[in-house]
């Protein structure tokens, strides 16, 4: 009987608690997926009149009311078009295809054109949160055309997050790939500040020699203050308390240094290079997962020749650590909101970064008070602007700076804190040394230079 709201495709983690919200919020839904032992068994523990399941594609699309709306939740890349085609013959004019995975923007301005010649609509919508998020309330970010999106908003908006100010984490962003471009750049920001924790844990450790029950109980302070108090913070403090069940000792201790990574931090870099917006931070944090399974780490002994300065006291430390993550947080976040701006005008996506700011405050794995003053001040709040400012000043900068001062010390890398510094200082600095760039480009290409006394091109012969 074709009546279900809504139907999922591809029972993995995200697809399963996806369904279950779905399910939870009075909806009716239809599942299916490629192995269909995973649907049995899923329909086995969680089915009921709402929550059904479909061992093959056609029954799956006979279940659904129309205009069929059907979520993706298949791994991203090919799968995505396998379903797709797979998908398409079943369907009708008017029928909307969901995607929600991590998918390549690129890909989704490609599927979005090649369905609409045959009138199916094509959103594509990143979500955050993870399992928990899936099942409780993620953050999501559609894109696509706009009449479409509001076919399925009365469902999406039911499953959505709350963000703690009266509203849900769900926003149409726009036409074309928005969406799945927000996604990324949110999983770029998320590399940055994961790997900027990953830092401070480095040095604390280290260097303070603080132990896993006091980094617990340190993580957990922070997450109590204005600009730390976030998901990644308090995840960060329970992983330090968990011990392995098998050996008795900290899980952290016994895991391997080796990160791995899907793309979504790639393709942030890589969109930084082709619309000219550098997020030094958001590299610098992929670099680093990548570093970590360099080939010739462990097989060559390079010499380390330190500075030998006094090391500050663990509290000392732990302060700079302290302002050194709330300021890389911070630079983190700008560098994300201005990539989005410059992309989007690229794109002519007009994407609201004060609306992006607010549907990240819940429900996704950035989420922090800190999105707070960004929301301000994407909404042109001078309050914000001033507020964000202030968090750089005296002593706040200083311990920042030491912070990075102990690691070269000290021989710790500390690639994304030190790329957030350099691009701050960057941003500040009344003049950069480019007109060296520019003599040296002029001098052996002829690409001409610009003055600083006088309007035009110019190109000297320099050797004459
Ligand atoms: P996975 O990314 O691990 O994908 C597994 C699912 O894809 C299974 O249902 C599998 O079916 C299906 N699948 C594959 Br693989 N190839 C297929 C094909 N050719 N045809 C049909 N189905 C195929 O699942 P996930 O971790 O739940 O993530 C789903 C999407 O959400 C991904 O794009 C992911 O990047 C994104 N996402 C994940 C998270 C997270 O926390 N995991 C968070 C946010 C976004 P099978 O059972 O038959 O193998």
């Amino acid at each position: 009987m074709a009546n279900s709201d809504i139907g999922l495709i591809g029972l993995a983690v995200m697809g399963q608690n996806l369904a279950r919200n779905v399910a939870n919020k009075g909806f009716s839904i239809s599942v299916f997926n490629r192995t269909t032992t995973t649907t049995d068994e899923f329909i086995k523990e969680f089915g009921t009149e709402k929550l059904i399941g479909s061992h093959t594609l056609e029954e799956f699309v006979q279940s659904l009311a129309k205009p069929c709306k059907i979520l993706i939740m298949v791994k991203a890349g090919a799968p995505v078009d396998a379903v797709i085609d797979q998908l398409t013959p079943l369907l009708e004019a008017g029928d909307i295809i969901i995607d929600g995975g991590n998918s390549f923007y690129q890909d989704t301005i490609r599927r979005q054109e090649s369905l609409a010649t045959k009138n199916i609509h094509f959103i594509g919508m990143g979500i955050s949160g993870g399992e928990e998020g899936a099942l409780n309330g993620p953050s999501m970010m559609p894109c696509g055309a706009k009449a479409a999106y509001d076919t399925v908003a009365p469902i999406l908006e039911k499953i959505a997050a709350a963000d703690g100010i009266g509203g849900t984490c769900i926003s149409y962003l726009g036409a074309g790939a928005a969406g799945h471009f927000v996604k990324t750049v949110h999983n770029g920001i998320e590399y940055a500040i994961m790997q900027a924790l990953a830092e401070t844990y480095d040095i604390l450790h280290r260097l303070g020699q603080f132990s896993n029950d006091q980094l617990h109980q340190i993580f957990n302070d922070w997450n109590k203050t204005a600009n730390l108090n976030s998901f990644l913070v308090e995840i960060t403090a329970t992983i330090f308390a968990k011990k392995d069940e098998e050996t008795g000792k900290y899980l952290i201790d016994l895991i391997k240094d080796a990160g791995k990574q899907k793309g979504t931090g790639k393709w942030t870099s890589q969109a930084a290079f082709d619309y000219g917006m550098p997020v030094p931070t958001i590299t610098a944090a992929t670099e680093a997962r990548m570093m970590s399974a360099h080939p010739t780490r462990h097989k060559m002994q390079f010499p380390e020749t330190l500075n030998d300065t006094d090391l500050p006291t663990p509290d000392q430390i732990k302060h700079q650590a302290f302002h050194a993550l709330e300021l890389t947080t911070i630079i983190s976040y700008f560098q994300g909101f201005d990539l989005l701006a410059a992309t989007s005008a690229e794109y002519n996506w007009e994407l609201n970064l004060s609306e992006i700011a607010r549907i990240w405050r819940g429900g996704c794995i950035i989420r922090s008070s800190l999105l707070d003053p960004f929301q301000k001040l994407y909404a042109q709040d001078p309050n914000s602007t001033a507020y964000l400012l202030k968090q750089f000043e005296g002593e706040n900068q200083l311990s920042w700076r030491q912070f990075v001062a102990l690691g070269i010390n000290h021989g710790i890398p500390l690639p994304t804190t030190q790329a957030a510094l350099a691009y701050y200082d960057a941003l500040r600095a009344e003049r950069l040394p480019q007109n060296l760039t520019q003599a040296q480009r002029d001098l052996f290409g002829a690409h001409t230079y610009q003055r600083t006394d006088k309007e035009g091109q110019f190109h000297t012969d320099w050797e004459a």
